[in-house]
């Protein structure tokens, strides 16, 4: 039998690749029958993720998964119908084509692979159109939680069975009933992509449709973290494919270099125990001026040791700065050299695997999310866009793995304002800072429970352990 070759097709992002580039690993170590293509779409503005994927495929030791970077698509930032997310991956679609029609050719080759699917990034559903081409089938890679597939999934038939306005819903003050959500949903938490038509259709509509057309959806989650919502998922009406929830699917070891990472751990290695609060705010989250003083003031007057990623708003929204310095409070890097560190990109999990550090200043991204879980520190919530928002309210509210900052600030990925969400106080972030730090709060004994819970779900017998052994089945009985 020839191997089963499978397709991944990843978003270009840190955020969605790393965890995709994991997931390709961890179906390759549970079975040797299968190879995997991994594509790495090549994004105008998105160097970071090329850069990882090259230190992956260079250090990559498993014969079983292969890299190709795909051409790059160039485009007109002026030109915003070419910028969007929508028509950079639609001109990718001849390149993953080709690249997987080269993949396998000649077919009659005993050496060449066996396409047995393709599995795709939540947002790069348009290429379920390429895996029908070839008649293999699709498998969604959800790279963030069960209950926000949930929300989609009845946002979706909102709109398409009930015509509802869902922009209406996203600019109100109402509180949703959602399926995998224990509890309401207020519509200030509710992500940004509702607050305008064409939005909603990238990353809402279009999606979630073509997610009940996929094989199956693979879930970045586990059961024990998530068992409303997978049970709603599982449970739900047959308009929706199998869930697979594998997670967490992390990558534990940084492959993601930061240049200073040596003096940052050496100067962890110097702080006590549990004793610094870690900020760190996704790969594109970042703050305009006014933001950044508070939340520098709030860490002086925290008086907590601090190890801070602050990194300037992207080059491609027009910048109010281009260094921290310019914008930090006068004095506070001398006033503050002895208790607090400023760095750019970090190191994130071995900070978080750091014992020195006690809480997590965080704007709720799922990898963040589920590797601070994994390590058992506590988070405070600072949400700013995509489903962070959604995300911090249920980590608040309905899990009670973190505390509250804010639940509903709003920015774009480059900083803008785009709703009426205000700057964030200081005193308001410096009640959150010492809430985190707290050394017997309830959150923290809650978050060391679920790191248990989370490490048991990838053993053997745990429940994404067997969750992964179905979707194999699936791959291979359909092969
Ligand atoms: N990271 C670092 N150092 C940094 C910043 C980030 O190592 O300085 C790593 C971090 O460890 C994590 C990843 O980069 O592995 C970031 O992922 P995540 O926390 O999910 O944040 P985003 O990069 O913002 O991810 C996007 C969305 C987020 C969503 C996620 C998964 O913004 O809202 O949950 O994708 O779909």
């Amino acid at each position: 039998m020839k191997q089963p070759e499978l397709v991944f097709v990843p978003l270009s992002g840190i955020g969605h690749t790393v965890s995709a580039v994991e997931l390709a690993k961890a179906l390759v170590d549970r079975d040797d029958r299968l190879c995997i293509t991994i594509l790495i779409m090549n994004m105008p503005f998105d160097s970071k993720t090329i850069e990882f994927a090259k230190s992956l495929a260079n250090t990559n030791t498993c014969d079983r998964i292969r890299f190709i970077e795909l051409p790059r698509v160039e485009f007109d930032p002026s030109d915003t119908s070419k910028s969007s997310m929508s028509f950079l991956i639609d001109s990718h679609k001849p390149h993953v084509r080709e690249a997987v029609s080269k993949l396998i050719e000649p077919e009659s080759s005993p050496d060449s692979p066996r396409l047995a699917g393709f599995f795709v990034d939540m947002f790069c559903t348009k290429f379920m159109d390429v895996a029908n081409e070839f008649g293999v089938p699709t498998y969604v890679f959800f790279t963030t939680n069960a209950a926000y597939l949930g929300l989609m999934l009845h946002m979706q038939s909102l709109h398409d069975e009930q015509q509802v306005d869902l922009t209406e819903i996203g600019n109100s003050d109402v509180e949703l009933s959602v399926p995998t959500t224990s509890l309401p949903i207020p519509a200030k938490v509710l992500p940004a992509v509702m607050l305008r038509k064409h939005w909603l259709s990238t990353f809402f509509l279009q999606p979630s449709r073509a997610f009940r057309e996929a094989r199956g959806i693979v879930v970045n989650t586990f059961e024990e973290l998530e068992p409303y919502a997978v049970n709603a998922l599982t449970t739900e009406g047959t308009s929706i494919p199998p869930i697979y929830p594998v997670g967490p699917i992390l990558n534990t070891k940084s492959n993601q270099e930061s240049s200073d990472q040596e003096s940052i751990m050496q100067w962890l290695d110097d702080q006590a125990p549990s004793s610094v609060v870690f900020l760190c705010f996704g790969s594109m989250g970042t703050f305009d001026a006014e933001q950044v003083k508070e939340m520098a003031l709030a860490l002086e007057r925290s008086e907590h040791h601090f190890l801070w990623s602050l990194r300037p708003p992207s080059s491609i929204g027009r910048s109010e700065y281009s260094s921290p310095d310019e914008v930090l409070p006068e004095g506070f890097l001398d006033r503050t050299a002895n208790i607090g560190k400023l760095i750019g990109w970090a190191p994130q999990v071995s900070v978080l695997a750091h014992k020195a550090v006690g809480g997590f200043v965080s704007h709720c991204g799922w990898n963040s999310t589920l590797e601070s879980l994994w390590f058992g520190v506590p988070t405070a919530t600072f949400p700013i866009y995509a489903e962070q928002q959604f995300n911090a309210f249920r980590s608040v509210k309905e899990l009670g793995l973190g505390v509250e900052i804010t639940l509903d600030y709003k920015r774009d990925i480059f900083g803008r304002s785009i709703t009426t969400s205000t700057t964030v106080s200081a005193d308001v972030i410096e009640k959150g800072i010492k809430s985190v730090m707290e050394g017997d709060s309830q959150v923290r004994k809650k978050v060391k429970e679920m790191s248990k819970k989370s490490r048991r779900a990838l053993m053997e017998g745990g429940s994404s352990h067997s969750s992964l052994g179905r979707l194999i089945q699936d791959v291979i009985n359909n092969y």
